[in-house]
């Protein structure tokens, strides 16, 4: 339906934090490529089912990255799956996914579903403490890429560097391992330099909390991408 190879911006919107109505139209209509709903903690059902309102009637493809079973519903365009290559807990690579799929196997529509092969930089992030992560050395992370492309065979490997703006030299190296996975990069992006600095090597970059600190600045992301 979308032609997923060609996205390089995505905003994330946080079901847990307020936006207004407005502000919602704008980033529909920034020439984006997509929006992600996901977020680390208070992410309800009743918050992914508000965003999920109030970006439907605009012609744009909408991503629910699942952070809960409880918030999974039908409606979105794509669900997305993290699974946190540097947990230290096998639950946040494999059990919780598999837990769900155990119990909505049956139901669920695999053309929309792709793994995404997190690894998380920011020990300092919310996510990092969440999913247990250990901060990999660079060659670490390199060996993540590597895993994800040519073992694991994701469609995404996503440097994530939540909350501060990463090393694009580490973008680079990794995005010249990946041939077929693709590179996702968000963090820390709060202008459009940065979003043309890091979007010169990873395939697609998401901002996120620039949109809430500040709007305006973070809507001129999405040209620097193109
Ligand atoms: C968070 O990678 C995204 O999951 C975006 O990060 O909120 O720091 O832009 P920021």
């Amino acid at each position: 339906m979308y032609n997923i190879d060609e996205w390089k911006h995505i905003f994330k919107l946080d079901p847990a934090k307020e936006i207004a109505e407005e502000m919602i139209d704008k980033v529909c209509e920034s020439g984006t490529d997509a929006i992600i709903i996901g977020g680390t903690d208070n992410i309800t059902l009743d918050g992914v089912l508000r965003l999920l309102s109030s970006i439907r009637h605009h012609d744009i493809p909408v991503i629910l990255e699942i952070s809960t079973i409880e918030s999974v519903t039908p409606g979105y365009d794509y669900y997305f799956v993290p699974m946190v290559l540097n947990s230290q807990d096998k639950k946040w690579m494999m059990d919780i996914q598999h837990q769900a799929v155990t119990e909505y196997g049956d139901v669920i529509n695999w053309n929309e579903m792709f793994a995404e092969g997190y690894c998380i930089m920011n020990e300092h992030s919310k996510v990092f403490k969440h999913a247990n992560c250990k901060l990999p050395t660079d060659e670490e992370a390199i060996g993540y890429a590597r895993m994800a492309e040519h073992l694991l065979r994701l469609p995404f490997f996503y440097l994530e560097y939540s909350g501060t703006y990463g090393d694009v030299s580490l973008v680079q190296s990794i995005s010249e391992e990946l041939d077929n996975t693709k590179l996702i990069y968000g963090g820390g992006i709060e202008t459009k330099e940065q979003a043309a600095e890091v979007s010169a090597f990873a395939d697609i970059i998401v901002v996120g909390n620039a949109l809430y600190d500040n709007p305006k600045e973070a809507l001129l992301t999405v040209q620097a991408t193109k």
